[in-house]
C-alpha cells in the first residue's frame, strides 16, 4: 500500500531530524574552533597553531656537561620521580622508554622510584636497563603512607560505599585514597627528596612525544616558575563536594595567604560548565592534571601551602570523599601562587589516556596536533583549556 506523500515527506523529516540530534549530542563543544559566544577563551586550539620552544635562553646538552656521571655537570638540582607498583613494570618501561628518548638521555637526570612496598629485583633490574643516569629505589616511610589516626574507617566505609554507588572510580579503594594524599602533601617529604628543589612526576602507561632540546629544570629555575603542566581537565565533582568550602575555611582563617595575583577567576568559573560549580559548591573543578607535573617542591614546602594541606588533612575529605592530589595542588597554587608562576609545556607532547596535549610542531611524532581525547566524543567538553586561558592566559 502507498504511503500517502505527506506521510512520507514527514517520515523523511523525522529521520533527518533524529540524525541532527544525535550529531549536535555528539558534537564537541561550540567554544572550540568555532568562536563566538560567550566564552571566548580558546576560539582556535593553540596546539593547531605552529608550537616552537619557549622563548629566552635555553640550557642545551650540546653546550653544557651533562654527562651522566659527572660531578661538575651542569644539572641543576632535580630528579624525575615516580611513584610505582611492581606490578606495575610492563606499563612503566614504556613511559621511562619515551621520557628517555625524547628528552632525558640529553641531560640525565636522576630517576627515583617511590613504593609503599619494597620494589623487586626485577624491578630494579629492568628498570636500570632503561636508564643511563643515576637510579634510586625508595620505600616511602609507613608514617608517611598509613592512614591517619583521626580517620574513623567505619565512616570511611560507609562514604565509599555510598560514593561507588554513585559511580565514582576507585572510591573503595583505600590505596587509592592514600595514593591521593601521599601526591598532595607527602612526597616531598620523603627523605630521598629532602635535599632536591625540583621534580618532574611520571606515570606508568603515559607518553612523549615530541624532542625537547632543552634543560626543563633549568628553564624552570631560570625563569622563577613554580610549576608546569601540559593538561588542563575538569574533575568529578562528587569526588569533591566538600574540597572548595574547606578551602573558604582555610583561606577565611588565613586571609593574607591569598596571592595578589591570583587564579580565583579561573577556580572560580561558572560559565563553562556550571553544572560542575555547582556541585563542587563553588569550585569549577578545573585542575592541572597532576600525572604529569614539573614543579618546584619549595613550593609545597612551604608555610603556606603545608599550612592548606594540614588544613585538608584534618577535614579528612581524602578519605571520606576521595580528594584528588590534582585538585589539591591546583587549589593551592591557584590561590596561594603568583598565577605567572604556572607555566604550560605546550611543546612537551604528552598523554595519558584517554587526553593528550599534542603540539603541532616537526618536533613531535605519533600524535595528531590539537587533538585532545582519544575516544567518546563526550570527553571533549573534559577540556579545561578555555577556561584557563580566559581567566590566567596561555603563557
Ligand atoms: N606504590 C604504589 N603506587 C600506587 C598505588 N596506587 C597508585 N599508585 C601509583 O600512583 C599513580 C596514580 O595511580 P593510577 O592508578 O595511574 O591512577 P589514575 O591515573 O588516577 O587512574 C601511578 O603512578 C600509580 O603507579 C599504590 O597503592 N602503591
Ligand atoms: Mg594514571
Amino acid at each position: 500500500m502507498a504511503v500517502a506523500r505527506p506521510i512520507r515527506m514527514l517520515s523523511i523529516a523525522c529521520v533527518v531530524l533524529v540524525i541532527f540530534l544525535v550529531f549536535q549530542m555528539n558534537r564537541g563543544p561550540s567554544y572550540v574552533g568555532t568562536g563566538s559566544g560567550p566564552y571566548n577563551g580558546m576560539q582556535v586550539d593553540p596546539l593547531k597553531e605552529i608550537t616552537g620552544e619557549p622563548e629566552g635562553y635555553l640550557w642545551r646538552a650540546d653546550e653544557h656537561d651533562y654527562a651522566p656521571d659527572s660531578t661538575d655537570s651542569a644539572r641543576t638540582n632535580a630528579a624525575i620521580i615516580s611513584l610505582v607498583r611492581n606490578e606495575e613494570l610492563d606499563d612503566l618501561i614504556p613511559s621511562i622508554r619515551d621520557l628517555e628518548r625524547t628528552w632525558n638521555h640529553k641531560f640525565n637526570y636522576p630517576w627515583i622510584f617511590f613504593n609503599d612496598k619494597p620494589f623487586t629485583e626485577e624491578f630494579k633490574k629492568r628498570t636500570r636497563a632503561e636508564i643511563k643516569a643515576r637510579v634510586q629505589f625508595e620505600l616511602i616511610p609507613a608514617d608517611h603512607w598509613a592512614v591517619p589516626k583521626w580517620i574513623d574507617m567505619d565512616l570511611f566505609k560507609d562514604a565509599a560505599e555510598e560514593l561507588k554507588e554513585k559511580g565514582l572510580q576507585y572510591a573503595d579503594k583505600i590505596s587509592y585514597h592514600q595514593m591521593c594524599r601521599w601526591n598532595s602533601g607527602m612526597f616531598y617529604k620523603h627523605p630521598a627528596l629532602e635535599t632536591y628543589r625540583y621534580y618532574w612526576r611520571v606515570e606508568p602507561k603515559v607518553q612523549f612525544f615530541c624532542d625537547v632540546d632543552y634543560d626543563v629544570f633549568r628553564f624552570m629555575e631560570d625563569r622563577n616558575q613554580t610549576y608546569g603542566f601540559t593538561i588542563n581537565l575538569f574533575d568529578a565533582p562528587e569526588s569533591i563536594p566538600s574540597l572548595w568550602p574547606t578551602t573558604q575555611e582555610f583561606l577565611a582563617a588565613n586571609p593574607s595567604y591569598l596571592s595578589e595575583n591570583n587564579m580565583m577567576a579561573w577556580l572560580t568559573d561558572d560559565q563553562l560548565r556550571p553544572d560542575h560549580t555547582r556541585e563542587a559548591n563553588g569550585y569549577s573543578t578545573c585542575h592541572f592534571w597532576s600525572n604529569f607535573e614539573i614543579g618546584d617542591m619549595d613550593f609545597f614546602r612551604g608555610d603556606k601551602y603545608s599550612a592548606y594541606f594540614d588544613y585538608l588533612d584534618k577535614a579528612g575529605g581524602f578519605f571520606y570523599e576521595r580528594w584528588g592530589d590534582a585538585p589539591v595542588h591546583s587549589i593551592g597554587l591557584g590561590l596561594l601562587e603568583d598565577a605567572s608562576k604556572v607555566h604550560w609545556f605546550r611543546d612537551i607532547g604528552y598523554r595519558h589516556i584517554p587526553y593528550f596535549n599534542c603540539p603541532n610542531s616537526p618536533k613531535c611524532s605519533a600524535c595528531t596536533p590539537g587533538k585532545f581525547y582519544d575516544g567518546e566524543p563526550f570527553l571533549a567538553k573534559e577540556d579545561c583549556r578555555p577556561s584557563y586561558f580566559k581567566h590566567v592566559g596561555t603563557h
